[in-house]
């Protein structure tokens, strides 16, 4: 496939996109009601933020988490932590009904007994993007990772072991599950800037749920 063309699959079957990175196509479609309803739950005790990178610079994408511990940045760097530095209070839980999906989707990918302790949770108004970078902020890179798309569509760049390699260019929508770990778990990746769009749920709005064992 070029590197230029857009990857569209159709719903249903498990599509493999490399070694160890997997797409459920509307995967959580059935479910996504439930996973908003607990979204929104996180969102009204921890709501979404903008963290500040060590560079200075304020993120596009407005996030928050749930679980034992949460992503954050700011001047200092990234890292993990058990509380919400805006509250002082620890993350809000997560929701059976999140942990169930991640750790589902993780089986029907080869990784049994997936137990994810953090759920970031990122908010993309029609313009943001999150620019190329890997996950490395977790302790054993032997563990997968889990993302659930919901809402406006986007296109995630999915490139390799180096900044430098060339990215896939995959079309998300409502509902898709991505799942990867073992050779792919330290790919670059990226969202391209959201496009304009309504979603009859979520209006102008992407919400992307992303499940690691960061501890
Ligand atoms: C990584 N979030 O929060 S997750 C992040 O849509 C993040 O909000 C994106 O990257 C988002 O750190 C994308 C999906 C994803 C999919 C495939 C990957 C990340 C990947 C393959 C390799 C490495
Ligand atoms: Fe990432």
């Amino acid at each position: 496939m070029s590197q230029s063309e857009l990857f569209a699959p159709e719903a249903g079957a498990r599509q493999d996109l490399a070694p160890g990175a997997f797409l459920l196509p509307g995967y959580a479609l059935d479910e996504a009601e439930g996973l908003l309803t607990a979204a929104e739950a996180v969102y009204a005790a921890a709501p979404p933020r903008r963290w500040l990178t060590p560079g200075g610079r304020r993120m596009a994408v407005a996030m928050s988490n749930c679980g034992e511990l949460g992503w954050i940045s700011d001047e200092h760097g990234y890292r993990y932590g058990a509380l919400d530095p805006d509250s002082g209070h620890p993350w809000p839980a997560m929701d059976p009904r999140l942990r169930g999906l991640a750790g589902r989707a993780a089986a029907a990918c080869g990784f049994a007994d997936f137990r994810p302790d953090a759920c970031l949770l990122n908010r993309y108004e029609p313009g943001t993007r999150l620019s190329l970078h890997q996950d490395k902020d977790e302790l054993d890179y032997g563990q997968p990772i889990v993302s659930v798309s919901l809402g406006l569509p986007a296109i995630f760049l999915f490139g390799g072991l180096r900044r430098a390699d060339a990215c896939l260019r995959l079309a998300l929508r409502h509902g898709d599950v991505l799942v990867w770990g073992g050779p792919a778990r330290l790919r670059y990746h990226g969202v391209a800037p959201l496009a304009a769009g309504a979603h009859e749920r979520l209006g102008a709005l992407r919400l992307n749920l992303t499940f690691r064992k960061a501890g």
